[in-house]
Formats: C-alpha cells, structure tokens, sequence
C-alpha cells in the first residue's frame, strides 16, 4: 500500500496513529505529496487533489480519511478502532465527525489567514473559529464519557487537538476545558500519537522517500 501525504495534515496524522495502533505502519509505503504544487499528479489518484489519498495493494485510490481508516482498520486482527454495527459505532462515527468538522473549520480559518490580506475575510474566519469553539465545548461535555476502549473518534479527536495546538497556540483551547484537557494529556503520550507529532519522523518520510513537505495546513 502507498499513502500519499504531507506532514503537517491532520487528516494525514489519523490514518499514521490508526496504522501504528493496528500494526499496519510497516505495511505502508509513504509518498510525500505536494498538494499546493500546481504540477502535483496527484489528482491522477484523487481527483479531490487531497491527502490523505491510500493506493491499495490492488491498485485501487481510497479517500478520504474517515474512508482510508476504515479500510485499514479491515486488515488486521486485533481490536477494531471501528465498532461493529450498535450504539459503540455511532458514538465513534459522530466523534469523528466532530473532530474532522473541527478541522475543517479550523483549516478553513488558517487557509484564509495564507491569502493576500485585501482577499481576506474577517467574518469568513471568525464564522470558522465559532464553529471550532463550539465544537471544542461539545468535545468538553463529551470528554468523561472518552474513558474506555480506543476508537476512531479517540484519533480523530486526539489529532484534531494536536493540530489546533500546532497551528493555533495562542488560542489556547485547553482554557476553560479541564476534562478534555486532562485526556488529551494522556492520549497524546501514547507512542502512536509521539510518533506522528508534526515535523516528527513518522510524520515525515520514512521508507523510500525524500524530502518533508510542511506546506499548507
Ligand atoms: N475530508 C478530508 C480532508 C482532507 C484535506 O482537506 N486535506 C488537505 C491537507 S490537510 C488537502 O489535501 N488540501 C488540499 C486542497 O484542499 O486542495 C479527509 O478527511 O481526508
């Protein structure tokens, strides 16, 4: 399998937790992907023209990263980080879901901070950074119930943290939000979560590849 990433995408850091989680990573070429170049090849691949983008073994190009998790959490034995059919699954889906609106919102914002200052929109960004506060309240109210066994809405959530932490630190998310805090610090010294750190090794090229892209979000 070859996953076409770069390293400082959040998207990208689910599908590197989940495949170190499941003992997948080694299973994994990585590509590192430009995907601001405007030569990229990559919607060859994708036609979104998004990371993370999977090449399975049969050839076959799965996005996005709900869709690439899923399928590698199908090829391994142990405990699957997607429960089966029930209440577990819907709580892990719409988990997800709140982390990646999360960041779809904040990416959003950080998007239209990169444009040319008379493009940008004031109102655009601070409609982005309400939706990412509420979700992070919602993910407060949440958080006592995140004890228990590790699912897809843990990375989602743990990824989406880290990349507000990154990219956002003066927001200071933590601030008024102790129980979700208080997880996050736990979650985050997992070795799955040490080892996708932005600008880390693993969120870098490892097998066969060159030169780290930082770009972007
Ligand atoms: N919903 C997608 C989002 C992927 C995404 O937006 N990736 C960004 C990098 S962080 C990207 O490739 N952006 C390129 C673009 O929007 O043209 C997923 O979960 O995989």
């Amino acid at each position: 399998m070859k996953l076409r990433y770069s390293s400082a995408s959040p998207y990208v850091r689910k599908v590197s937790v989940l495949a170190i989680e499941t003992g997948l990573d080694g299973h994994i070429e990585r590509v590192p992907t430009d995907v601001w170049d405007p030569s990229t090849d990559l919607p060859g691949d994708n036609p979104l023209g998004k990371v993370p983008t999977l090449i399975a073994d049969g050839g076959e190009a799965l996005y996005d990263s709900p869709v690439i998790c899923e399928y590698l959490d199908t090829l391994h034995d142990g405990l699957k980080l997607f429960p089966p059919p029930g209440g577990a699954r819907w709580t892990a889906l719409r988990r997800q879901a709140l982390a990646d609106g999360i960041l779809d919102a904040g990416v959003a914002r950080r998007l239209e901070a990169l444009r040319p200052e008379n493009e940008r929109s004031a109102s655009w960004s601070s409609k982005q950074a309400a939706v990412v506060n509420r979700g992070l309240d919602a993910l407060e109210e949440d958080a006592v119930g995140l004890d228990g066994p590790m699912t897809i809405g843990h990375i989602a959530i743990g990824c989406a943290l880290g990349w507000l932490q990154f990219r956002f630190p003066d927001d200071h998310w933590r601030d008024g939000r102790p129980t979700l805090s208080g997880w996050y610090e736990v979650f985050s010294a997992r070795r799955s979560m040490r080892e996708t750190m932005p600008n880390s090794p693993q969120a870098s090229p490892s097998k066969g590849s060159s030169t780290p892209v930082v770009r972007g979000p």
